[in-house]
């Protein structure tokens, strides 16, 4: 029985911490309004947006699947890419001298929306100022802009907004907020080469130049759909927490813009990775960016055509993900014609086969043999990109289907479903109608199912060091015919697969070396067919390793299918 005496002391303890709690907050709030009354409003003002409010301000992005990039500069003109000036360390002096001679007098913003239109591209990001500094918009904050410093005067990213609009495609500004070579304080990932020039203090260049050119961006040029932000290294100077506030303040004023997650401190709305598709993809909204010839900033490299771009668009659309498709155009400011013949054809292709993309979400496999898919309510689309010879598309799904059809022709056909050992057998022509990604419908019944998964332990990501290896329990003896896997970076050289027999290790795959790369543009996941298998013990052997670590992560044995 507790003594009154106690109850009363509880009770006080009780009151002094509830005082306690009041002063202290008191004290914070008191302790803001010395020191910035601005943080205090924006803390009243901010309205915390619902699920439904980010899921409503986000449905356009991830519906749409589908974005062009475009990286345009007075770096076009060396036609080194877009980091010619830290690449050549070139001097401010030298480097400007570029601008003095960018005349783009070929530049049709109508023409690329256009194109951008034809190849089925639901939005554009622009580059408006790269890690270079030079603006690619008239700006009040440096003189170092197209308006101001060349000859063209005309502001491109204005007709690019303006021509947007006209063909349906998204405005979306790329700006370098925190990397700028051209610009006293602006950042940069490694040491400075024209110190002259570049030195300074980073949070006065963010004052004067990175602030101000945001404001002009989200002021001037109409509703800017996202904002994309970048840098040229990870390791730069953080932002302070009124700079934050002052950016989120900013990009307020474009109420329902979407925000990438580039800008350390600044909240983003989806994940990015860049150049090619990974394992494990990220956790959807997430967006690849990728170029269509391995540069961004203009180079005379061929861009790569529709049978090597489409699968990479499928395969990443099919986990889920957003493509932005880079294109360079030309310091005349065309768009190179081969990157326009790539687009055309992708965009006749979507023209066909966009229902099996637009509005989708994954599709419900973690690995198909034979390509990708994607899903829309009860509808799997099924990307084929190895057409059955035989006619017989197996599908690793157990539903029901209530209905199969084959899209790409006059109209879709529909298709005669069946059951062997367990797997759906979807009978299609044998010719297909797509040279490169063919497309199959299936209407399903129930959430979907799939049957067709690695038999090892789901993996966990394990550095191993050169010459290292990686050992898998099955569990139980298991017969496997399939390999995948892949590293965080493309640094495998040369790996082995073995399997354990008797206290021994026993070759599976004595030596797969990784292809060349073609351009920078080369995923680190790889996938290699065996003679079928039968062991519970695995291990994948890194025979040769560009680095002394790399980390593997997948590794996956697939039976046979
Ligand atoms: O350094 C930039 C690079 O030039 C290019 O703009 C890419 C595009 O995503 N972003 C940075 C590298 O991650």
């Amino acid at each position: 029985m507790e003594s009154i005496l106690f109850r009363l002391q509880k009770i006080h303890l009780t009151i002094r911490c509830v005082i306690a709690l009041i002063l202290t907050a008191s004290c914070v709030y008191s302790s803001d309004e010395k020191t910035n009354n601005q943080n205090v409003d924006s803390a009243r003002k901010i309205q915390i947006e619902t699920q439904a409010q980010r899921d409503a301000r986000m449905a356009w992005w991830r519906d749409a699947k589908f974005g062009l990039f475009i990286h345009w500069g007075i770096y076009s003109i060396p036609a080194d890419g877009e980091w010619h000036m830290r690449k050549q360390q070139k001097s401010f002096a030298d480097y400007s001298k570029y601008a003095e001679q960018f005349n783009p007098v070929k530049f049709n913003a109508n023409e690329w929306m256009s194109l951008a239109h034809e190849a089925g591209i639901k939005y554009l990001v622009f580059t408006t100022k790269h890690h270079d500094g030079f603006a690619m918009f008239k700006s009040a904050a440096s003189g170092y802009n197209i308006v101001d410093a060349t000859p063209f005067k005309r502001d491109v990213t204005k007709e690019l907004s303006e021509a947007c609009r006209q063909y349906d495609v998204r405005f979306c500004t790329y700006y370098s907020f925190l990397s700028d070579w051209a610009h006293k304080g602006g950042g940069a990932g490694c040491p400075h080469w024209d110190p002259s020039i570049q030195d300074g203090d980073i949070h006065d260049y963010v004052k004067t130049v990175a602030l101000p050119q945001l404001k002009e961006l989200m002021s001037n040029y109409g509703p800017i759909s996202v904002m994309w932000f970048d840098r040229d290294s990870h390791f730069l100077p953080a932002l302070t927490h009124d700079e934050v506030a002052e950016v989120e303040a900013v990009l307020k004023t474009q109420p329902q813009i979407i925000v990438n997650p580039r800008l350390p401190g600044v909240s983003g709305d989806f994940d990015t990775i860049e150049k090619y598709v990974r394992l494990p993809a990220p956790i959807e909204p997430w967006e690849l960016c990728a170029t269509i010839n391995g540069s961004w900033g203009y180079t005379k490299r061929e861009a790569k055509p529709i049978n090597m771009l489409l699968p990479m668009l499928v395969n990443t659309w099919g986990m889920g993900g957003n493509v932005l498709l880079n294109v360079g155009p030309t310091p005349e400011g065309l768009i190179p014609e081969d990157s326009v013949r790539s687009l055309r054809d992708i965009g006749a292709w979507l023209k066909i086969y966009g229902e099996s993309i637009y509005g989708t979400t994954a599709g419900p496999f973690p690995y198909l043999p034979w390509g990708a898919a994607t899903r829309k309510g009860n509808t799997i689309y099924l990307q084929v990109m190895d057409w059955p010879a035989d006619g017989r598309l197996k599908v690793p799904l157990l539903n029901q289907v209530s209905r199969a059809s084959l899209l790409g022709l006059e109209k879709p056909v529909e298709l005669q479903t069946s059951r062997e050992s367990g797997r759906l057998i979807v009978q299609v022509p044998v010719k297909p109608p797509h040279a490169v990604v063919n497309v199959v419908a299936l209407a399903v019944e129930g959430d979907p199912l799939p049957d067709y998964s690695s038999v090892l332990p789901v993996p966990t990501e394990k550095e191993i060091h050169k010459e290292g290896s990686l050992e898998v329990d099955a569990g139980k003896p298991v017969t496997v015919s399939t390999l995948r896997f892949a590293t965080s970076k493309y640094r495998i050289e040369k790996i082995a697969l073995e399997f354990q027999q008797d206290g021994q290790w026993k070759p599976i795959i004595k030596e797969f070396t990784k292809p060349a790369a073609t351009g920078f543009d080369r995923s680190p996941a790889f996938v290699i067919h065996f003679t079928p298998v039968t062991a519970q013990v695995f291990r994948l052997r890194i025979i040769e390793a560009e680095r002394s670590v790399t980390t593997i992560r997948r590794f996956e044995l697939y039976p046979p299918f």
